[in-house]
C-alpha cells in the first residue's frame, strides 16, 4: 500500500493539467494556446456527484504554476489531501516537477492519469519516483473509487506502488453510455483566463470544449489510443450540454475536439438540425479532426446553418502509398472534392498533412505538397507536421522495420512539433527543411497571397484584428503589432 494512501474520503483534491508552454512552442507568448482542461473538468464533475463532501479545485500547472513558487503556495494555501496529475508523453518532466513539488511540500497522495499512464505503464512509477498511483485510460470510475479508499488490488485499472515493486491491476470495463456522465465541470475553471488565452482555433473567446465522442473507429498506426473502440453521445445530450454552457456561462464559441467528429452522419444532422431549430446563434469550430471521405456536401451545408466557421481535415498524406502504409486508407479523391466544397463556402478550411513517415523518401514527401496544390485554396493554417514517434503507437515498429534507429526514435517523441526534423534513413535532414520550406513559400506563412487570403477569411467569420495578430505572432514566433504589418510582411 503506497505510504499516503487514505482509506477514507479526502477533504480536498486538487487536479493539475501538466503542461509545460516553454517545451511545447518554446515561446512565452503571453496569449498563447490553452484550452480548458476537459478530462480533469469530467474527472471532478462526475466525482463531485458520487462524493458531494469532497473540495476540488482545478489548476493548469502552465498558466497558474509555471514556477515552483507559485505551485508550492497554491499546497500552501489549499492543503489538498490528493493530487490528481493529468500528463501527457511529451510533458513527462513537468509530471515530474509537479510531483516532487507535491512530496516536498505535502502529505497529500499523489496520482496520475491521461495518456502518459497508457504510453509508459509501469515505467511512468519508475521514471517518477513520487508517484504512488496511475489510472489507466478513463478516469471516472476509477477516481471515485481511489478517493473513497477502497482496496487497491480490487480496482481495475489502476497501477500503484508496493514493497515489492509496481503493480498493474487489469484493464477497466469502460462507462458503455457516455451520455450519462456528467457534464465538466466549467465553475472549477476561469473562462475569463482562458479567453485571454489563444482557443484551439487562435481566437480570444469563452471557450466551450465539446468532446462528443470516446475513441476512435480508425486504426492509423501514428496515432496514440489510449480509449480503444468508439462511443458515442447521443446528438441530444450535446445539444444539452451545448444549450447549458450558452446559458450559464454566455458561451457563443465551441470548439470540438473528437478524434473524428463526423463518423455517424445521421448523428452530426441531429446535432444540427437541433441547433437550428433552437435558434442559437453560435459558431462551431471543427478544430481537430473531420475524416473528409466520409463528408458529404449535405453535412457541410447543414454544418454551416447550425453556425460551423472552423473546418479541419486530416489527410495527413497524398500518397496512396503512405495511406497504405498507415492504415488510414484516406480516399484522396473524395477527400479533394468536399474539401474544395467546403474551401468554396469561405470559411475557415485546414487541411493538415505529415512528412517522416518510415519509408517516405523525398519523392513521396514532395507528393503532398503537390497534391495540396490542386485544392482551390492553402489550409489556413500552416498544418504542415514532421511525424513524431510516441511511446506506444504501432507505426515505431514500422520506423524500425525501416531502418531507423531506436534511440533516435525515442529522442523524436520529446520534440515539439515546433523543433527542427533530424532526419530519417529516407528522408535526410536537408531535405525535411526543404519540404518544410517550400510548404510555407507555397502555402504558408512564406506565401503573402496564403497569408492575405486567410486574414480575408478569418475576418469574414467574425476574428478582430486583435486575435489576427496574436494568431500569427504565435505562428510566425514574433510579435506582430497590426495586421496591415502582416500583410505586407506576409513574405517574411
Ligand atoms: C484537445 C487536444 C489538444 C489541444 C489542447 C491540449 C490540452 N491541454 O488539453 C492542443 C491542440 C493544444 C493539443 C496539443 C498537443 N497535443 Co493533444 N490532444 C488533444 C485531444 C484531441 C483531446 C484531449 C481531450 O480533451 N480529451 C478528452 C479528455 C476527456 O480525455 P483525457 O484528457 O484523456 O482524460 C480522461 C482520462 O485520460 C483520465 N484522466 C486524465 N487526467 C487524469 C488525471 C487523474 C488523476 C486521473 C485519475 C485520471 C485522468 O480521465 C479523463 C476522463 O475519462 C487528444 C486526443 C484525445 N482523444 O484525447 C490529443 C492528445 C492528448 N494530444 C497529444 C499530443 C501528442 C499533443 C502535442 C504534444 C502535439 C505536438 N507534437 O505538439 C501537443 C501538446 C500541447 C499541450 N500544451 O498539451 C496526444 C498525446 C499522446 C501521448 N501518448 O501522450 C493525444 C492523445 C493525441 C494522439 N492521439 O496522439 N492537444
Ligand atoms: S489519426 Fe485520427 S482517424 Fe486515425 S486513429 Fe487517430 S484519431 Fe482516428
Amino acid at each position: 500500500m503506497p505510504a499516503h494512501y487514505r482509506t477514507k474520503p479526502p477533504a480536498r483534491v486538487l487536479l493539475v493539467e501538466s503542461n509545460n508552454m516553454g517545451k511545447w512552442v518554446g515561446t512565452t507568448m503571453p496569449y498563447e494556446v490553452h484550452i480548458p482542461p476537459l478530462g480533469l473538468m469530467y474527472l471532478a464533475s462526475y466525482a463531485r456527484a458520487a462524493l458531494p463532501g469532497v473540495e476540488f479545485r482545478i489548476v493548469e500547472s502552465s498558466l497558474s504554476a509555471p514556477d515552483d513558487e507559485r505551485f508550492i503556495r497554491i499546497l500552501n494555501e489549499f492543503q489538498p489531501d490528493v493530487v490528481g496529475i493529468r500528463s501527457i508523453a511529451f510533458f513527462l518532466e513537468e509530471l515530474q516537477r509537479i510531483a516532487s513539488l507535491v512530496r516536498a511540500h505535502s502529505d497529500a497522495t499523489v496520482v496520475a492519469g491521461g495518456p502518459i499512464v497508457h504510453a509508459y505503464k509501469r515505467r511512468l512509477l519508475q521514471e517518477v519516483p513520487e508517484l504512488e498511483i496511475a489510472v489507466k485510460g478513463e478516469g471516472e470510475r476509477v477516481f471515485v473509487e481511489l478517493l473513497s479508499g477502497a482496496a487497491l488490488p480490487s480496482i481495475a485499472g489502476l497501477l500503484y506502488r508496493t514493497d515489492d515493486g509496481v503493480v498493474e491491476n487489469e484493464d477497466q470495463s469502460k462507462v458503455a453510455d457516455i451520455d450519462s456522465l456528467p457534464f465538466p465541470a466549467y465553475d472549477l475553471i476561469d473562462l475569463d483566463q482562458y479567453q485571454r488565452q489563444l482557443s484551439y482555433a487562435y481566437n480570444h473567446r469563452r471557450q466551450g470544449v465539446l468532446l462528443t465522442s470516446r475513441g476512435c473507429a480508425y486504426h492509423c498506426t501514428f496515432c496514440f489510443t489510449h480509449w480503444k473502440g468508439i462511443r458515442l453521445r447521443s446528438a441530444v445530450n450535446i445539444f444539452e450540454e451545448i444549450k447549458q454552457l450558452h446559458t450559464k456561462h454566455g458561451i457563443q464559441d465551441f470548439y470540438v475536439v473528437d478524434d473524428i467528429f463526423n463518423v455517424d452522419s445521421k448523428r452530426s444532422m441531429e446535432l444540427f438540425d437541433l441547433i437550428v431549430a433552437a435558434g442559437l446563434k453560435l459558431r462551431l469550430y471543427f478544430v481537430n479532426g473531420l475524416r473528409a471521405d466520409i463528408t458529404s456536401e449535405k453535412f457541410v451545408d447543414r454544418a454551416l446553418e447550425a453556425g460551423a466557421v472552423w473546418f479541419t481535415y486530416a489527410v495527413e498524406s497524398g500518397t496512396e502509398e503512405i495511406q497504405r502504409l498507415v492504415k488510414k486508407r484516406l480516399d484522396l479523391e473524395k477527400a479533394k472534392r468536399i474539401i474544395a466544397y467546403t474551401q468554396r463556402q469561405n470559411v475557415a478550411v485546414n487541411v493538415s498533412t505529415m512528412y517522416g513517415f518510415p519509408t517516405e523518401t523525398r519523392e513521396l514527401a514532395q507528393r503532398t505538397l503537390d497534391w495540396l496544390s490542386e485544392l482551390p485554396k492553402p489550409s489556413l493554417l500552416p498544418y504542415h507536421f514532421c511525424l513524431r514517434f510516441f511511446p506506444g503507437c504501432a507505426i515505431n515498429q514500422q520506423a524500425l522495420e525501416a531502418g531507423w534507429d531506436p534511440e533516435r526514435l525515442e529522442l523524436t517523441s520529446r520534440f515539439s512539433y515546433n523543433d527542427l526534423p533530424v532526419g530519417t534513413p529516407t528522408l535526410s535532414k536537408h531535405d525535411m527543411h526543404g519540404i518544410q520550406l517550400e510548404y510555407h513559400r507555397r502555402f504558408g506563412l512564406s506565401n503573402p497571397a496564403a497569408v492575405d487570403g486567410a486574414i480575408r477569411t478569418l475576418r469574414s467569420i467574425g476574428y478582430n484584428d486583435t486575435e489576427i495578430v496574436h494568431m500569427y505572432s504565435v505562428l510566425k514566433r514574433k510579435v506582430i503589432h497590426n495586421v496591415d504589418d502582416l500583410m505586407t510582411a506576409g513574405g517574411n
